[in-house]
């Protein structure tokens, strides 16, 4: 688009008719070639605003991450899938994108010799695999999926049209005048935090992927961080700049099912928020919102009356999530087990409090209320997973500018506020220019470039902690009176 208004503005100032003439058809053909280039796939959004950057939001964690048992179909009447401009079909230029990966739904027991094979392997058969997004509509967009296209079967939608928070997320971006919104999305029911594979914890199938980043092996954060590259390689090779503005985590639960686990959460949650800030090259003014996991609507109602024992977060004394535990948990006699695991549900929430409290970039959403659960008491239903979503979203100041904002000086167009959030001429895009030698970016304690690598929230020349492209005054100070960090 800035070259068809560059042509346009010459043709203004000449002011010879065929000249006029010529330039008019070239804008015309240059037109028609942009819609042939184009074809009829759909942008994340229509200019302007070509570069503004795009806003990457992280979703991660375990089951009420993942959304299991949270339905499209079950979604609120008028709130379904296409009611909402951020996911409808009416006009998907401005709708969410996201980028999956998680469950491939395949368990033990879907081999017939599945739990023949976990007991002869000691414990190290492990059935279960991932799936990963794959835009089949319009493979050149590779793993980025338009929301309105989230009932479609995997890998386009999520397992068993399920959703987790990401849609309430994206609503309620969306109300705020948010566009060019991409998540990157990577979950896997009942995986712990914890690292599993380290003594004194225990190592076991029904875990195989835990969330620990240190954790060898392909495990969970190995593969967020795998889909994050591939994600902002796309971007990348697409000349696409963005932002990392947030991170959601929703797990929790699986690592009170250990007391070593349990025991060692608010070592690995602060670990956790530190490494993803870090690795993912959060923006400054971004933060990691958790759920505070809650089992309380489980273990009012799930035991004894009407037979369901809430799994083996509840009913079992058991310690530690080990075939047998887990074996038992199904088997036993319920009136002979003993409900000891609050305790250890309470550590954990308490340590997810007290990482939250010493950060002020780290925001816990309580959820001692009365949120509506799946049939099962531990998994947030579809209209849960929407208000969570709504509820994550609203916790803190989100670092982009509102459309028609007037921070910039009269004499420039709304338009170029967009493009130019910080008004210094210098356009968005061109701001990813790394930064200065006082404050070098450092990944595990080794220096990391952050120029031209399409992240535009990880370059601060003057090292003020404002990100370049939002900062107009070269000192202390980004000089934009609506700028937070
Ligand atoms: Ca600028
Ligand atoms: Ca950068
Ligand atoms: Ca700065
Ligand atoms: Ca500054």
């Amino acid at each position: 688009m800035q070259r068809v208004k560059k042509i346009f503005s010459n043709n203004l100032i000449n002011k010879l008719r065929y000249m006029s003439l010529i330039a008019a058809i070239a804008v015309v053909a240059l037109l028609i070639l942009n819609n042939i280039d184009n074809g009829n796939k759909q942008r994340l959004e229509a200019a302007p605003g070509d570069d503004e950057p795009y806003s990457i939001y992280i979703v991660a964690g375990q089951s009420n991450a993942e959304g299991s048992n949270s339905f499209l179909a079950e979604m609120p009447p008028g709130q379904g899938l296409g009611t909402h401009p951020v996911d409808d079909d009416a006009d998907p230029n401005d709708n969410a994108h996201i980028w999956w990966k998680g469950a491939d739904g395949v368990g033990i027991e879907d081999d017939p010799n599945g739990f023949v094979k976990l007991l002869e392997s000691g414990g190290s058969y492990v059935a279960a695999g991932w799936e990963e997004s794959n835009n089949t509509a319009d493979p050149s967009k590779e793993g980025l999926i338009n929301f309105k296209d989230l009932d479609q079967p995997p890998p386009i939608g999520q397992l068993k049209g399920q959703f987790g928070s990401e849609i309430g997320i994206a609503r309620e971006l969306y109300n705020q005048g948010k566009r060019k919104i991409i998540f990157l999305k990577v979950t896997y029911g009942f995986q712990a935090l914890a690292n599993t594979t380290t003594p004194p914890n225990i190592g076991t199938p029904f875990v195989p992927y835990d969330w620990h980043p240190d954790s060898p092996g392909q495990k969970s954060y190995y593969h967020l961080q795998q889909e994050y590259a591939d994600l902002t390689d796309y971007l990348n090779r697409n000349n696409m700049k963005y932002t990392v503005d947030g991170f959601f985590w929703l797990q929790g639960e699986t690592d009170s099912l250990d007391t070593d686990w349990t025991n060692q959460y608010e070592a690995n949650f602060d670990y956790l928020v530190n490494r993803v800030k870090e690795d993912m090259h959060l923006h400054p003014s971004a933060h990691f919102v958790a759920r505070k996991f809650n089992l309380r609507v489980c273990t009012d109602n799930g035991y004894p009356a009407v037979g369901n024992y809430c799994g083996a977060a509840y009913a079992l004394d058991i310690d530690g999530a080990t075939p047998l535990n887990i074996l038992n948990s199904l088997t036993i006699n319920a009136l002979i087990s003993i409900p000891l695991n609050n305790e250890r549900i309470r550590t954990v929430r308490a340590s997810m409090q007290r990482v939250s409290d010493k950060y002020d970039w780290v925001d816990m959403l309580e959820t001692d209320d009365d949120q509506p659960f799946y049939n099962d008491f531990i998994h947030l239903n579809a209209t849960a997973q929407l208000k969570t979503g709504e509820r994550m979203a609203k916790m803190y100041k989100q670092p982009y500018y509102p459309r028609n904002t007037a921070v910039c000086p009269s004499s420039r167009s709304p338009h170029l506020n967009i493009d130019d959030y910080d008004c210094d001429g210098v356009l968005n895009t061109a701001e990813d220019n790394g930064r200065g030698s006082g404050c070098q970016y450092t990944v595990g304690g080794s220096p990391e470039a952050t120029n031209n690598n399409g992240n535009l929230g990880d370059d601060d020349a003057d090292c003020d902690g404002f990100p370049d492209y939002i900062d107009n005054k070269n000192g202390k100070g980004s000089g934009l009176t609506d700028v937070q960090n």
